[in-house]
């Protein structure tokens, strides 16, 4: 048997993407939003239609996704964050409250919306996933928005 496969093309051309980063460990947030631009450039996405929209934390990430994703605005939602965990419980809050509200954005709006979230035991293993030694998760973020953007393009048509 061989059947019809669909995947989405890795062109980012005529299609307008959300950026939405959080200032919390801004330092690594940084570094993905960088891996994420520099993904989507490669790819073709023209200047004017990449948007960034920064917010506080990562806990705030959901609601924003879900506003931009039903504005009709843009082809996919790329959310980008780092959540290291701490001494207390607050960790498996804002990473579940990020991980459910993202996935319920793009279930209840029909537009991709990505997690780009790194969550981490230690900071090294955050620093690792921003770039330093195990990729960047804003650039693979990036590739599976356009990916999916472009599926979900090819299906409408
Ligand atoms: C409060 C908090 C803590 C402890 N840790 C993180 C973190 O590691 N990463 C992150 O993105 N945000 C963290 N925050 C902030 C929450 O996401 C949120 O901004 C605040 O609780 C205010 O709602």
């Amino acid at each position: 048997m061989h059947p019809t496969v669909h995947q989405g093309k890795l062109n980012a051309s005529g299609l307008r993407f959300a950026i939405i980063s959080s200032r919390w460990n801004e330092l690594l947030t940084t570094r993905l939003v960088e891996g994420a631009l520099d993904a989507l450039a490669r790819l073709g996405a023209e200047e004017q239609a990449v948007e960034h929209f920064r917010v506080p934390g990562s806990f705030e990430i959901p609601l924003l996704a879900r506003k931009l994703a039903a504005s009709g605005r843009f082809d996919a939602i790329i959310c980008l964050g780092v959540i290291i965990r701490g001494e207390t419980p607050h960790f498996d809050y804002v990473a579940a409250c990020a991980a459910n509200g993202i996935a319920q954005a793009a279930m209840e709006t029909g537009v991709p919306v990505l997690f780009g979230i790194i969550t981490a035991n230690t900071v090294e293993q955050a620093m690792d996933r921003a770039g330093v030694k195990a990729g960047n998760k804003g650039a693979e973020a990036a590739m599976a928005a356009v990916e999916l953007a472009n599926l979900y393009k090819e299906m409408r048509g």
